[in-house]
């Protein structure tokens, strides 16, 4: 089973959509094994987009993660990292898929509304940057035997 790191992005917290994103993961099959409502620091934030670090649009991004509440959080599944990504749709709103968050709610790759890990390495490193172990809920869902076939 697969956990992957998940932020519902200021725009998101700021439009009324944390309760739409995590409908969307709920449904899908996906079991929420942490969350949390904070806002960002600028040392969490720069920690989070290092990778950015240097790119034309990091100080926005730094300055747009840091605006307003967010809510982070820990999803898990059978490849997790790619079913959230797909619900989530293509970093450019005007690119993500019919049907994605990021299309059905977006416009601006500076305004897309979620985060979410693009691999298990940086899933790994997002968990433990934004969560305490004690902080991540092991525990039994009935229902999975439906949802997930034995992969
Ligand atoms: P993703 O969030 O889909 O993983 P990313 O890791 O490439 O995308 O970039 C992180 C965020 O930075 C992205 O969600 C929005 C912003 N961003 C990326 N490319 C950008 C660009 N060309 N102009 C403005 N913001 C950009
Ligand atoms: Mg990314």
């Amino acid at each position: 089973m697969e956990r992957t790191f998940v932020l519902a992005k200021p725009d998101a917290v700021q439009r009324g959509l944390i309760g739409e994103i995590i409908v969307r993961l709920e449904r899908r099959g996906l079991k929420l094994v942490a969350a949390k409502f904070l806002s960002v620091s600028r040392e969490l934030a720069e920690e989070h987009y290092a990778v950015h670090k240097g790119k034309a649009f990091y100080d926005g991004l730094i300055n747009y993660i840091t605006s307003a509440p967010v809510v982070a959080m820990v999803w898990e599944g059978p490849q997790a990292i790619a079913a959230v990504r797909q619900t989530m749709g293509a970093t450019r709103p005007v690119e993500a898929a019919p049907g994605s968050l990021r299309h059905d709610f977006g416009l601006s790759v500076g305004r897309n509304l979620t985060h979410a890990s693009d691999g298990p390495e940086t899933a790994a490193t997002e968990i433990a940057l934004w969560f305490t172990k004690g902080e991540l809920i092991d525990w039994q869902r009935p229902v999975d035997e439906w949802i997930f076939e034995g992969n």
